[in-house]
C-alpha cells in the first residue's frame, strides 16, 4: 500500500458505513457505537432483518435451534427474549431482530430502502466513498460488508417464464402480503433446504402440488415443537457455558469437539446403529454432522450414514418408485447442505402431491398455462422458484467495489474469492467482510460466526484508533497463504467434488472454488485471535501522518 499518498484524515460523514441490516449489520452498528465510533447502516429492505426480512416463504424456519441461533452479546437480551419453539419460524426471528433494533436504539443510524451501489476507496484521503441508489454519496474511514452469504437470489431464467399466465414467486423475495394457494395447482422447482421447507406447507394448502426435482437431497427430521418454559429456563440458567461450547465447536452449535474423535467406521455396527437411531429420533442436521464429523472426510463413513438416511426415506415413503427418486444418489451426504425438515418425506404420501424427475425428463419450457418437460405438460396456476442463490460472492459482486488503483473486487475475484481470513481482501484497505468467503460462515451457526467477526473487527478498529493507524490492508502474501490453506482443508474432504453452491456450481460461469472454511469455528476463532494478538499479523498497517 502506498502510504505516501494518504494525506491527513479529512472530516468524514461517518467513521464506518455498514452495508446490510441483518444479524451482522445490526450487531456491528451496536458494537461500534458502544466503542465510540459513528456508523451508518444502509439497507435495501423496508425493514431490518436481512435474510429473515426477505425469506418469508411458507415454512421458512431456521435449522439451528432458537436458543443457539441468537445473540450472546447481551446477557439481558439473552434472558428476556422468550423463544416459542425449538426451531424458530421466520416471523419469530424477524420479531426478535426488530426487538433488538428497538432495544438498542439502532434505527436512528439505519437508512432503509437504500441500496449501496458503489464503494470506492480514495487513495489520496484513505477514505471510502459510498454511493447509494438514492443518489447519496458519503465518506467513511471503514466500510463493513454485512451483506450476507445467501442474499442474491438466482432469477428464474427458464425459457418461456415471461409467458406464464399464472402467478410466480421467488422464495427469497416472497411478498409481504399473504399468498393464498387454496384450491390452486402449484408447481415448486427445486428440492434444496428452502424447497424442503416450502413443500409440506404448500401441499397442505394447494389443490395439487407438483415438485420438480433435479437432485434429491438428504434431509433429517427437525422434531420441532414448542420449547417449554421450564426447558428454556434450564438452558438460560447455564447460557454462558452453552455459548462457550458453541464458540469452541466445529459448527458453532453446543456439541463439544471430541479430543480424540472416533472414526465412524470403527464404531461397532450395533452401537453405530443405536447412535444414528438416537440422533434421528432427536432430530437436527447439525447434531448429526457434529456426532459423526468424519462423514465429510471418509467415503466409508459417509456411505454408512447416507444409507441409514436412505433406509429412513424408504421406510417413510409408501410408493417405492417415489421413494427411489427421493433417495439421493448423486453426492455424498453433507456435501450439499444437509437439510432439516418437518414432514418432508411424509408429504409424498399425500394424494395431491406428484414428484417429477427432471434428470429423466428435463424442463423444456414454461408455457402460458404450466410447465413442459421432455415427457409431459403440467398445468399450473402458481409456480414457486426455490432455485437458490448466487451465494457467498453474489451480493458483494453486485456492488461496484473498487480498492487501490481502481481495482474492482469483481476483477480481483475473477478466479474466485481472494481473502485473508474471510475478513479482508488485499487491495481493499479498511474494508471488512462479515462472514466473508473463506471463513466458516455458512458451514457454521451464522450468528456465532457473525458475533466473532463483529467483535474482531471492532477490536481491530479500536486498536487502529489507539495506535494512530490510518489504514489496514491484508498483505497479498498472507492472503495467498490463507486461500491455499482454505483449499487444502477443503480438498482433504469430500466437499469440493460435489456440484453445489458451496463451489459455485449452481451459477453458470462462476469459477469453481470451494468457499467456506472447513477448519472449524473454534480453531478458526483462535487463529483470528492470534493474528490480532501479534499486532495484526498478515496485515499491512499504515500510520496516520502526524500533521497535514
Ligand atoms: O437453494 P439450493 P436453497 N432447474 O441452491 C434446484 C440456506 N437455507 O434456497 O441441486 C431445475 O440449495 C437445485 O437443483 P440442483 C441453506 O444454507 C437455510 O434451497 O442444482 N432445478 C436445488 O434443488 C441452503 O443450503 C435455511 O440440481 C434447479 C434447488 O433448486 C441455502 O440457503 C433454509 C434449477 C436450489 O437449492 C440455499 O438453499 C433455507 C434449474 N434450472 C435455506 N436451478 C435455514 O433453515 C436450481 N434448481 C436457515
Amino acid at each position: 500500500m502506498n502510504d505516501a499518498r494518504i494525506s491527513a484524515p479529512l472530516v468524514t460523514d461517518f467513521d464506518t458505513v455498514i452495508v446490510g441490516a441483518g444479524f451482522a449489520g445490526l450487531y456491528m452498528l451496536h458494537k461500534l457505537r458502544e466503542d465510540g465510533f459513528t456508523a451508518r447502516v444502509f439497507e435495501a429492505g423496508t425493514g431490518v432483518g436481512g435474510t429473515w426480512y426477505w425469506n418469508r416463504y411458507p415454512g421458512a424456519r431456521c435449522d439451528i435451534e432458537s436458543v443457539d441461533y441468537s445473540y450472546s452479546f447481551s446477557p439481558e437480551l439473552e434472558q428476556e427474549w422468550q423463544w416459542s419453539e425449538r426451531y424458530p419460524r421466520q416471523p419469530e426471528i424477524l420479531a426478535y431482530l426488530n426487538h433488538v433494533a428497538d432495544r438498542f436504539d439502532l434505527r436512528r443510524d439505519i437508512q432503509l430502502e437504500t441500496r449501496v451501489t458503489a464503494a470506492h476507496f480514495d487513495q489520496r484521503t484513505g477514505l471510502w466513498r459510498v454511493a447509494t441508489d438514492r443518489g447519496q454519496h458519503v465518506t467513511a474511514r471503514y466500510c463493513v460488508m454485512a451483506t450476507g452469504c445467501l442474499s442474491l437470489p438466482k432469477r428464474p431464467d427458464f425459457p418461456g417464464v415471461e409467458r406464464f399466465a399464472g402467478d410466480w414467486y421467488l422464495t427469497a423475495a416472497w411478498p409481504r402480503e399473504p399468498v393464498d394457494l387454496t384450491g390452486k395447482r402449484v408447481g415448486v422447482i427445486g428440492t434444496g433446504s428452502t424447497a424442503i421447507q416450502v413443500i409440506p406447507q404448500v401441499a397442505r394448502e394447494a389443490a395439487h402440488l407438483t415438485v420438480f426435482q433435479r437432485t434429491a437431497n438428504f434431509s433429517v427430521p427437525a422434531r420441532n415443537g414448542p420449547l417449554p418454559a421450564a426447558e428454556q429456563q434450564r438452558i438460560k440458567a447455564d447460557y454462558p457455558a452453552r455459548r462457550g461450547i458453541s464458540r469452541d465447536s466445529l459448527f458453532g452449535v453446543p456439541v463439544a469437539m471430541p479430543a480424540a474423535p472416533q472414526r465412524t467406521r470403527d464404531i461397532p455396527p450395533a452401537e453405530l446403529r443405536q447412535m444414528l437411531e438416537t440422533l434421528w429420533a432427536q432430530g437436527g442436521a447439525m447434531s448429526l454432522l457434529a456426532a459423526a464429523p468424519d462423514v465429510i472426510v471418509d467415503p466409508e463413513a459417509n456411505a454408512i450414514v447416507a444409507e441409514f438416511v436412505r433406509e429412513k426415506i424408504r421406510a417413510t415413503v409408501k410408493d417405492p418408485k417415489v421413494a427411489a427418486l427421493l433417495c439421493p444418489s448423486t453426492h455424498p451426504l453433507g456435501t450439499k447442505r444437509l437439510c432439516l425438515d418437518t414432514d418432508y418425506y411424509e408429504t409424498y404420501n399425500r394424494d395431491n402431491v406428484t414428484l417429477v424427475d427432471l434428470r429423466a425428463t428435463p424442463i423444456e419450457q414454461i408455457t402460458e398455462h404450466g410447465l413442459r418437460t421432455s415427457a409431459a405438460e403440467y398445468p399450473l396456476d402458481v409456480l414457486i422458484f426455490a432455485t437458490g442463490f448466487d451465494a457467498m460472492t453474489g451480493a458483494l459482486n453486485s456492488i461496484d467495489i473498487r480498492g487501490q488503483d481502481g481495482l474492482s473486487l469483481k476483477q480481483a475475484w475473477a478466479d474466485g474469492p481472494q481473502t485473508y481470513l474471510g475478513l479482508a481482501s488485499a487491495g481493499f484497505p479498511n474494508m471488512f467482510l462479515i462472514t466473508g468467503p473463506q471463513s466458516p460462515s455458512v458451514f457454521s451457526n451464522m450468528v456465532v460466526s457473525i458475533e466473532q467477526h463483529v467483535a474482531w473487527i471492532a477490536e481491530c478498529m479500536a486498536y487502529l484508533r489507539e495506535q494512530g493507524i490510518a489504514c489496514i490492508e491484508a498483505s497479498p502474501q498472507a492472503q495467498a497463504g490463507w486461500v491455499a490453506h482454505v483449499a487444502e482443508v477443503a480438498n482433504s474432504t469430500l466437499m469440493p467434488q460435489t456440484d453445489s453452491w458451496y463451489v459455485g456450481a449452481n451459477v453458470p460461469g462462476k469459477p469453481r472454488v470451494f468457499t467456506p472454511y472447513l477448519g472449524g469455528v473454534g480453531p478458526y476463532r483462535r487463529h483470528c485471535e492470534q493474528v490480532a494478538a501479534r499486532g495484526y499479523e498478515g496485515f499491512e498497517l499504515i500510520r496516520r501522518p502526524v500533521a497535514a
